[in-house]
Protein backbone atom coordinates (compact mmCIF):
# COMPACT_ATOMS: atom_id res chain seq x y z
CA UNK A 1 0.00 0.00 0.00
CA UNK A 2 0.96 3.40 -1.19
CA UNK A 3 1.54 5.69 1.58
CA UNK A 4 2.03 9.99 1.57
CA UNK A 5 4.01 11.21 4.20
CA UNK A 6 3.85 15.43 4.48
CA UNK A 7 4.94 17.91 6.25
CA UNK A 8 3.92 18.27 9.75
CA UNK A 9 2.23 21.45 11.68
CA UNK A 10 6.05 22.92 11.68
CA UNK A 11 5.18 26.07 14.24
CA UNK A 12 5.47 28.37 11.35
CA UNK A 13 4.41 29.19 7.45
CA UNK A 14 7.63 27.86 5.72
CA UNK A 15 10.80 26.34 6.63
CA UNK A 16 13.03 25.28 3.59
CA UNK A 17 14.59 21.68 2.72
CA UNK A 18 18.30 22.09 3.56
CA UNK A 19 18.91 17.76 4.04
CA UNK A 20 17.19 15.46 2.35
CA UNK A 21 18.14 12.21 4.26
CA UNK A 22 16.80 9.55 2.30
CA UNK A 23 17.27 7.91 -0.83
CA UNK A 24 14.71 6.17 -2.90
CA UNK A 25 14.41 2.59 -2.28
CA UNK A 26 15.76 3.09 1.06
CA UNK A 27 13.97 1.03 3.69
CA UNK A 28 12.48 3.64 6.42
CA UNK A 29 11.72 2.71 10.17
CA UNK A 30 9.87 4.43 12.38
CA UNK A 31 12.14 7.46 13.15
CA UNK A 32 14.37 7.09 10.37
CA UNK A 33 15.58 10.99 9.63
CA UNK A 34 14.06 12.33 6.70
CA UNK A 35 14.49 15.92 5.93
CA UNK A 36 15.92 18.88 8.22
CA UNK A 37 14.21 22.09 7.49
CA UNK A 38 14.70 25.52 8.11
CA UNK A 39 13.04 28.48 9.37
CA UNK A 40 13.70 31.79 9.93
CA UNK A 41 13.38 30.40 13.62
CA UNK A 42 14.27 26.95 14.14
CA UNK A 43 15.92 23.92 12.24
CA UNK A 44 13.76 20.74 12.02
CA UNK A 45 14.38 16.85 11.39
CA UNK A 46 11.47 15.50 10.35
CA UNK A 47 11.52 11.58 11.42
CA UNK A 48 9.51 8.97 9.76
CA UNK A 49 6.04 8.29 10.87
CA UNK A 50 6.17 5.03 9.38
CA UNK A 51 8.15 1.86 8.04
CA UNK A 52 8.89 1.19 4.47
CA UNK A 53 10.28 1.17 1.31
CA UNK A 54 10.89 4.81 -0.43
CA UNK A 55 9.20 5.18 -3.44
CA UNK A 56 9.49 8.52 -4.59
CA UNK A 57 10.62 11.81 -2.62
CA UNK A 58 8.76 14.52 -3.75
CA UNK A 59 11.13 17.44 -2.53
CA UNK A 60 14.35 18.59 -3.08
CA UNK A 61 17.01 20.59 -1.55
CA UNK A 62 15.86 24.20 -1.15
CA UNK A 63 12.34 23.74 -1.59
CA UNK A 64 9.97 25.64 0.93
CA UNK A 65 7.34 23.67 2.32
CA UNK A 66 4.86 24.06 4.74
CA UNK A 67 2.34 22.06 6.69
CA UNK A 68 0.57 19.59 3.99
CA UNK A 69 3.26 20.01 1.59
CA UNK A 70 4.09 16.38 0.42
CA UNK A 71 7.72 14.62 1.14
CA UNK A 72 7.50 11.12 0.46
CA UNK A 73 5.70 8.30 -1.19
CA UNK A 74 6.19 5.04 0.87
CA UNK A 75 5.45 1.64 -0.08
CA UNK A 76 4.24 0.25 3.21
CA UNK A 77 3.35 -3.83 4.04
CA UNK A 78 -0.44 -4.35 4.32
CA UNK A 79 -0.45 -5.32 7.99
CA UNK A 80 -1.84 -2.03 10.07
CA UNK A 81 1.46 -0.36 11.86
CA UNK A 82 0.91 0.17 15.25
CA UNK A 83 3.43 3.34 15.60
CA UNK A 84 5.68 3.70 18.79
CA UNK A 85 7.49 6.85 19.43
CA UNK A 86 10.89 6.35 19.89
CA UNK A 87 12.43 9.22 20.93
CA UNK A 88 15.25 10.43 19.18
CA UNK A 89 18.77 10.55 20.25
CA UNK A 90 18.98 14.44 21.07
CA UNK A 91 16.59 15.88 24.09
CA UNK A 92 14.61 17.79 21.69
CA UNK A 93 10.59 18.15 22.25
CA UNK A 94 9.26 15.79 20.06
CA UNK A 95 5.52 15.61 18.99
CA UNK A 96 3.67 12.37 19.02
CA UNK A 97 3.58 10.32 15.60
CA UNK A 98 0.63 10.30 14.04
CA UNK A 99 -0.20 8.03 11.27
CA UNK A 100 -3.48 8.67 9.46
CA UNK A 101 -6.08 6.04 8.56
CA UNK A 102 -6.22 7.47 4.88
CA UNK A 103 -2.76 6.16 4.33
CA UNK A 104 -1.73 10.12 4.21
CA UNK A 105 0.80 10.14 7.06
CA UNK A 106 2.28 13.40 8.33
CA UNK A 107 5.54 13.38 10.05
CA UNK A 108 6.12 14.99 13.26
CA UNK A 109 8.83 17.68 13.14
CA UNK A 110 11.86 17.00 16.08
CA UNK A 111 12.85 20.97 16.42
CA UNK A 112 15.39 21.77 18.43
CA UNK A 113 14.72 23.87 21.53
CA UNK A 114 17.78 25.47 21.14
CA UNK A 115 17.77 25.92 17.81
CA UNK A 116 16.30 29.33 17.94
CA UNK A 117 18.76 31.07 16.30
CA UNK A 118 17.10 32.53 13.64
CA UNK A 119 18.74 32.65 9.95
CA UNK A 120 21.85 30.75 11.06
CA UNK A 121 22.59 28.37 8.37
CA UNK A 122 22.95 25.28 10.20
CA UNK A 123 25.07 23.18 7.64
CA UNK A 124 27.67 25.98 6.62
CA UNK A 125 28.37 27.32 9.89
CA UNK A 126 30.06 23.99 10.67
CA UNK A 127 31.04 22.12 7.57
CA UNK A 128 32.00 23.17 4.06
CA UNK A 129 30.85 19.54 2.92
CA UNK A 130 27.85 18.88 0.78
CA UNK A 131 24.83 19.12 3.81
CA UNK A 132 23.70 15.59 2.71
CA UNK A 133 27.16 14.05 3.56
CA UNK A 134 26.81 14.82 7.19
CA UNK A 135 24.05 13.22 8.84
CA UNK A 136 22.81 14.52 12.15
CA UNK A 137 19.73 16.39 14.12
CA UNK A 138 20.01 20.40 14.80
CA UNK A 139 21.09 19.83 18.63
CA UNK A 140 24.34 17.94 17.16
CA UNK A 141 25.21 20.39 14.76
CA UNK A 142 24.35 22.97 17.31
CA UNK A 143 26.54 21.22 20.30
CA UNK A 144 29.28 21.01 17.08
CA UNK A 145 29.03 24.52 16.60
CA UNK A 146 29.56 24.99 20.48
CA UNK A 147 32.54 23.04 20.82
CA UNK A 148 33.85 24.00 17.21
CA UNK A 149 33.79 20.36 16.11
CA UNK A 150 33.99 19.67 12.41
CA UNK A 151 31.89 17.12 11.81
CA UNK A 152 33.58 16.11 9.25
CA UNK A 153 36.06 14.81 11.14
CA UNK A 154 33.20 12.98 13.43
CA UNK A 155 32.64 9.23 12.83
CA UNK A 156 28.83 8.89 13.16
CA UNK A 157 27.66 5.47 15.78
CA UNK A 158 24.17 5.59 14.90
CA UNK A 159 22.31 3.85 11.97
CA UNK A 160 23.64 5.07 8.25
CA UNK A 161 26.67 6.68 9.76
CA UNK A 162 24.09 9.24 11.56
CA UNK A 163 26.43 11.29 14.16
CA UNK A 164 24.95 11.80 17.85
CA UNK A 165 25.76 13.72 20.74
CA UNK A 166 27.73 10.54 21.59
CA UNK A 167 30.27 10.69 19.17
CA UNK A 168 30.51 15.02 19.22
CA UNK A 169 31.33 14.39 22.84
CA UNK A 170 34.17 11.32 21.98
CA UNK A 171 35.33 13.33 18.82
CA UNK A 172 36.29 15.90 21.36
CA UNK A 173 37.71 13.45 24.47
CA UNK A 174 40.30 11.80 21.53
CA UNK A 175 40.97 15.33 20.54
CA UNK A 176 41.82 16.42 24.04
CA UNK A 177 43.52 13.23 24.78
CA UNK A 178 45.81 13.25 21.94
CA UNK A 179 49.38 13.41 22.01
CA UNK A 180 50.34 16.66 21.51
CA UNK A 181 52.01 15.97 18.64
CA UNK A 182 48.91 15.59 16.58
CA UNK A 183 47.79 18.79 17.22
CA UNK A 184 50.63 21.17 16.94
CA UNK A 185 51.52 23.06 14.06
CA UNK A 186 52.58 21.00 11.24
CA UNK A 187 53.41 24.33 9.11
CA UNK A 188 56.19 25.86 11.56
CA UNK A 189 56.82 22.15 13.37
CA UNK A 190 57.61 24.89 16.02
CA UNK A 191 55.69 22.48 18.57
CA UNK A 192 53.11 25.68 19.33
CA UNK A 193 49.52 24.72 19.21
CA UNK A 194 48.14 26.46 16.84
CA UNK A 195 45.46 29.57 16.93
CA UNK A 196 42.28 30.26 16.02
CA UNK A 197 41.66 33.04 13.32
CA UNK A 198 39.14 35.27 14.97
CA UNK A 199 36.51 37.52 13.76
CA UNK A 200 36.94 40.26 16.41
CA UNK A 201 33.72 41.96 13.85
CA UNK A 202 31.64 39.77 15.31
CA UNK A 203 31.54 42.15 18.61
CA UNK A 204 31.78 45.45 17.62
CA UNK A 205 33.36 47.58 15.23
CA UNK A 206 37.25 47.44 13.85
CA UNK A 207 39.95 48.92 12.39
CA UNK A 208 43.04 46.95 10.79
CA UNK A 209 46.16 48.79 11.08
CA UNK A 210 48.91 47.46 9.44
CA UNK A 211 52.42 47.23 11.54
CA UNK A 212 55.51 48.82 10.36
CA UNK A 213 58.66 46.97 9.15
CA UNK A 214 60.12 47.78 12.36
CA UNK A 215 57.74 46.77 14.64
CA UNK A 216 57.14 43.39 12.49
CA UNK A 217 60.95 42.66 12.67
CA UNK A 218 60.75 43.54 16.76
CA UNK A 219 58.20 41.14 17.00
CA UNK A 220 60.12 38.51 15.00
CA UNK A 221 63.26 39.12 17.16
CA UNK A 222 61.20 39.42 20.42
CA UNK A 223 59.23 36.44 20.10
CA UNK A 224 62.48 34.14 19.10
CA UNK A 225 64.00 35.28 22.15
CA UNK A 226 61.06 34.73 24.32
CA UNK A 227 60.44 30.85 23.01
CA UNK A 228 64.36 30.54 22.85
CA UNK A 229 66.33 32.08 26.17
CA UNK A 230 64.82 30.88 29.62
CA UNK A 231 64.31 34.13 31.26
CA UNK A 232 64.84 35.43 35.27
CA UNK A 233 64.24 38.47 36.17
CA UNK A 234 66.20 40.04 38.89
CA UNK A 235 64.83 43.32 41.02
CA UNK A 236 66.50 45.94 42.80
CA UNK A 237 66.63 49.67 43.46
CA UNK A 238 69.13 51.83 43.72
CA UNK A 239 69.69 54.59 45.76
CA UNK A 240 70.76 57.51 43.28
CA UNK A 241 70.29 60.81 45.25
CA UNK A 242 73.92 61.55 45.21
CA UNK A 243 74.61 60.72 41.27
CA UNK A 244 71.37 62.72 41.07
CA UNK A 245 73.16 65.86 42.78
CA UNK A 246 76.18 65.69 40.78
CA UNK A 247 74.04 65.15 37.59
CA UNK A 248 72.37 68.56 38.34
CA UNK A 249 75.16 69.93 39.58
CA UNK A 250 77.12 69.17 36.21
CA UNK A 251 73.95 69.72 33.91
CA UNK A 252 74.10 73.25 33.14
CA UNK A 253 77.35 73.69 32.29
CA UNK A 254 77.33 70.45 29.82
CA UNK A 255 74.75 71.98 28.46
CA UNK A 256 75.97 75.13 27.34
CA UNK A 257 78.80 72.98 25.61
CA UNK A 258 75.17 71.05 24.52
CA UNK A 259 75.56 68.33 25.83
CA UNK A 260 72.51 66.80 27.60
CA UNK A 261 73.77 64.95 31.02
CA UNK A 262 70.85 62.40 31.09
CA UNK A 263 70.47 59.64 34.36
CA UNK A 264 70.59 57.05 31.40
CA UNK A 265 74.36 57.98 30.73
CA UNK A 266 74.99 57.27 33.87
CA UNK A 267 73.70 53.87 33.65
CA UNK A 268 75.87 52.96 30.20
CA UNK A 269 78.47 53.94 31.96
CA UNK A 270 78.31 51.83 35.13
CA UNK A 271 76.55 49.13 32.87
CA UNK A 272 79.68 48.71 31.19
CA UNK A 273 82.13 48.95 34.21
CA UNK A 274 80.29 46.23 35.85
CA UNK A 275 80.34 44.65 32.44
CA UNK A 276 84.03 44.33 32.86
CA UNK A 277 84.09 42.68 36.15
CA UNK A 278 81.24 39.99 34.72
CA UNK A 279 82.09 38.77 31.10
CA UNK A 280 79.15 36.48 31.24
CA UNK A 281 76.72 39.27 31.01
CA UNK A 282 79.26 39.95 28.18
CA UNK A 283 79.03 36.63 26.14
CA UNK A 284 76.97 34.89 23.90
CA UNK A 285 76.01 31.43 24.08
CA UNK A 286 76.99 28.80 21.15
CA UNK A 287 74.33 27.49 18.74
CA UNK A 288 74.96 24.08 19.71
CA UNK A 289 75.14 25.14 23.59
CA UNK A 290 78.33 23.66 24.22
CA UNK A 291 80.41 27.22 24.76
CA UNK A 292 80.16 30.83 25.85
CA UNK A 293 81.87 33.19 23.98
CA UNK A 294 83.33 36.10 25.47
CA UNK A 295 83.90 39.08 24.17
CA UNK A 296 86.37 41.48 25.00
CA UNK A 297 84.16 44.79 23.90
CA UNK A 298 81.68 46.00 25.36
CA UNK A 299 79.29 47.98 23.19
CA UNK A 300 76.10 48.54 25.17
CA UNK A 301 72.59 48.94 22.58
CA UNK A 302 70.18 51.58 24.28
CA UNK A 303 66.51 50.78 23.48
CA UNK A 304 64.79 54.32 21.69
CA UNK A 305 61.27 54.16 21.30
CA UNK A 306 60.43 56.03 18.25
CA UNK A 307 56.96 56.57 16.13
CA UNK A 308 58.02 53.57 13.80
CA UNK A 309 58.72 51.24 16.49
CA UNK A 310 61.88 50.17 18.71
CA UNK A 311 65.27 50.34 17.81
CA UNK A 312 68.29 50.00 19.74
CA UNK A 313 71.35 51.76 18.75
CA UNK A 314 74.56 50.88 19.99
CA UNK A 315 77.14 52.89 21.88
CA UNK A 316 80.16 50.83 20.75
CA UNK A 317 83.23 50.43 23.67
CA UNK A 318 81.27 52.43 26.16
CA UNK A 319 83.66 51.01 28.77
CA UNK A 320 86.36 53.28 27.35
CA UNK A 321 83.85 56.38 26.91
CA UNK A 322 83.61 59.02 29.46
CA UNK A 323 80.11 59.77 30.92
CA UNK A 324 79.99 63.13 28.80
CA UNK A 325 81.08 61.31 25.54
CA UNK A 326 78.29 58.93 26.35
CA UNK A 327 75.55 61.15 26.59
CA UNK A 328 77.15 63.18 23.93
CA UNK A 329 76.60 60.00 21.78
CA UNK A 330 73.49 58.94 22.84
CA UNK A 331 71.64 62.64 22.25
CA UNK A 332 72.80 61.78 18.84
CA UNK A 333 71.84 58.18 18.13
CA UNK A 334 68.39 59.19 19.64
CA UNK A 335 67.72 61.79 17.24
CA UNK A 336 68.76 59.65 14.02
CA UNK A 337 67.05 56.90 15.34
CA UNK A 338 63.64 58.97 15.50
CA UNK A 339 64.33 60.61 12.21
CA UNK A 340 65.11 56.80 10.36
CA UNK A 341 68.57 57.71 10.10
CA UNK A 342 70.58 55.54 11.77
CA UNK A 343 73.08 53.18 9.63
CA UNK A 344 72.65 49.03 10.05
CA UNK A 345 76.02 49.53 11.73
CA UNK A 346 74.93 51.66 14.63
CA UNK A 347 72.18 48.62 15.41
CA UNK A 348 74.68 45.81 15.31
CA UNK A 349 76.91 44.14 17.40
CA UNK A 350 75.84 45.25 21.26
CA UNK A 351 77.22 42.71 24.18
CA UNK A 352 74.26 44.00 26.49
CA UNK A 353 71.52 46.24 26.53
CA UNK A 354 69.75 48.58 28.30
CA UNK A 355 66.06 49.39 28.40
CA UNK A 356 64.61 52.96 30.22
CA UNK A 357 61.35 53.36 30.73
CA UNK A 358 62.40 56.23 33.60
CA UNK A 359 61.21 59.08 31.29
CA UNK A 360 57.72 57.51 31.43
CA UNK A 361 56.61 56.05 34.42
CA UNK A 362 56.10 52.50 35.76
CA UNK A 363 57.60 51.13 39.11
CA UNK A 364 59.20 47.93 37.22
CA UNK A 365 58.79 45.38 34.40
CA UNK A 366 60.49 42.40 32.91
CA UNK A 367 62.77 43.18 29.63
CA UNK A 368 62.93 40.49 26.99
CA UNK A 369 66.75 39.71 26.72
CA UNK A 370 68.08 40.86 23.42
CA UNK A 371 69.28 37.59 21.39
CA UNK A 372 72.24 36.79 21.02
CA UNK A 373 73.02 38.88 24.00
CA UNK A 374 71.96 37.16 27.60
CA UNK A 375 71.15 40.06 29.72
CA UNK A 376 69.40 43.69 29.50
CA UNK A 377 68.44 46.15 31.97
CA UNK A 378 65.07 47.44 32.66
CA UNK A 379 65.22 51.07 34.10
CA UNK A 380 62.21 52.41 35.20
CA UNK A 381 61.29 55.46 36.63
CA UNK A 382 63.24 56.76 40.45
CA UNK A 383 61.13 58.22 43.05
CA UNK A 384 61.66 59.77 46.42
CA UNK A 385 61.62 56.78 48.80
CA UNK A 386 61.92 56.92 53.05
CA UNK A 387 64.92 54.62 53.69
CA UNK A 388 65.88 53.81 56.95
CA UNK A 389 69.43 55.02 57.71
CA UNK A 390 70.09 53.12 61.25
CA UNK A 391 67.39 54.96 63.56
CA UNK A 392 66.03 57.76 60.85
CA UNK A 393 63.89 57.40 57.42
CA UNK A 394 65.80 59.46 55.35
CA UNK A 395 64.23 60.60 51.70
CA UNK A 396 66.36 59.08 49.07
CA UNK A 397 65.64 58.86 45.30
CA UNK A 398 65.42 55.37 44.58
CA UNK A 399 66.14 54.04 40.92
CA UNK A 400 64.12 50.89 40.13
CA UNK A 401 66.33 48.07 38.14
CA UNK A 402 64.94 44.76 36.28
CA UNK A 403 67.58 42.18 35.37
CA UNK A 404 67.16 39.97 32.73
CA UNK A 405 69.17 37.49 31.65
CA UNK A 406 69.68 33.88 30.05
CA UNK A 407 69.26 31.04 32.52
CA UNK A 408 71.02 29.33 30.65
CA UNK A 409 74.27 30.79 31.10
CA UNK A 410 73.58 32.76 33.84
CA UNK A 411 72.37 31.33 37.90
CA UNK A 412 70.58 32.82 40.00
CA UNK A 413 73.23 33.95 42.34
CA UNK A 414 75.23 35.20 39.63
CA UNK A 415 72.45 37.67 38.46
CA UNK A 416 71.82 38.76 42.23
CA UNK A 417 75.51 39.70 41.98
CA UNK A 418 75.75 41.44 39.10
CA UNK A 419 73.26 43.66 40.40
CA UNK A 420 74.28 44.22 43.23
CA UNK A 421 77.11 45.64 42.05
CA UNK A 422 75.45 47.51 39.77
CA UNK A 423 73.61 49.45 42.53
CA UNK A 424 76.92 49.81 44.20
CA UNK A 425 78.36 51.68 41.59
CA UNK A 426 75.07 53.90 41.27
CA UNK A 427 75.07 54.64 44.59
CA UNK A 428 78.92 55.88 44.10
CA UNK A 429 79.11 56.61 40.87
CA UNK A 430 83.12 57.35 41.22
CA UNK A 431 83.75 53.57 41.73
CA UNK A 432 84.11 53.48 38.24
CA UNK A 433 87.11 55.69 38.26
CA UNK A 434 88.62 52.94 40.48
N1 LIG B 1 63.72 58.15 36.67
C1 LIG B 1 63.21 59.40 36.75
N2 LIG B 1 63.26 60.27 35.74
C2 LIG B 1 63.86 59.88 34.60
C3 LIG B 1 64.43 58.62 34.45
C4 LIG B 1 64.34 57.73 35.55
N3 LIG B 1 64.83 56.50 35.49
N4 LIG B 1 64.94 58.51 33.21
C5 LIG B 1 64.69 59.67 32.60
N5 LIG B 1 64.05 60.50 33.43
C6 LIG B 1 63.65 61.85 33.17
C7 LIG B 1 64.75 62.60 32.51
O1 LIG B 1 65.62 63.16 33.46
C8 LIG B 1 63.99 63.61 31.74
O2 LIG B 1 63.58 64.63 32.62
P1 LIG B 1 63.80 66.17 32.26
O3 LIG B 1 63.07 66.39 30.99
O4 LIG B 1 63.28 66.90 33.43
O5 LIG B 1 65.30 66.33 32.11
C9 LIG B 1 62.73 62.89 31.31
O6 LIG B 1 62.60 61.81 32.22
C10 LIG B 1 62.73 62.35 29.90
O7 LIG B 1 63.82 61.52 29.72
P2 LIG B 1 64.03 60.78 28.31
O8 LIG B 1 63.34 59.47 28.32
O9 LIG B 1 63.72 61.67 27.19
O10 LIG B 1 65.58 60.59 28.27
P3 LIG B 1 66.45 59.36 28.65
O11 LIG B 1 67.84 59.75 28.40
O12 LIG B 1 66.16 58.87 30.00
O13 LIG B 1 66.03 58.22 27.61
C11 LIG B 1 65.65 57.20 25.49
C12 LIG B 1 66.34 58.32 26.26
C13 LIG B 1 65.96 57.35 24.05
C14 LIG B 1 66.08 55.86 26.00
C15 LIG B 1 64.14 57.33 25.76
O14 LIG B 1 63.67 58.51 25.22
C16 LIG B 1 63.32 56.19 25.22
O15 LIG B 1 63.07 56.08 24.03
N6 LIG B 1 62.85 55.33 26.10
C17 LIG B 1 61.97 54.23 25.72
C18 LIG B 1 62.74 52.92 25.62
C19 LIG B 1 61.75 51.80 25.40
O16 LIG B 1 60.74 51.92 24.75
N7 LIG B 1 62.05 50.65 26.00
C20 LIG B 1 61.17 49.55 25.96
C21 LIG B 1 61.86 48.45 25.27
S1 LIG B 1 60.95 46.97 25.40
O17 LIG B 1 59.62 47.26 24.61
Amino acid sequence: MLQTVRTPDLGTDEAEVIEVLVKVGQTLTLDTPIVLLESAKASMEVPSPIAGVISEIVVKLGDKVSEGSVLLQVEVAETKHEPVFTPADEPEVATPVVVEESAVVTAAPVVSAVAVVAAVPVVESVSAAPAALIHSGPAVRRLARELGVDLRQVTGSATKGRIVKEDVHAYVKKTLTAPVATQVSSATGSGLPTLPTIDFSKWGEIELQPLTKIQKLSAQNLHRAWLHIPHVTQFDEADITDLEAFRVAQKDALKAQGVSLTVLSFLVKACAYVLKQYPKFNASLSLDGEQLILKKYVHIGVAVDTPNGLVVPVIQDADQKSITAIAKELAELSAKAREKKLSPAQMQGATFTISSLGGIGGTAFTPIVNWPEVAILGVSRASQKPVLNGQTFLPRLMLPLSLSYDHRVIDGAEGARFITALNQVLVDIRRVLL
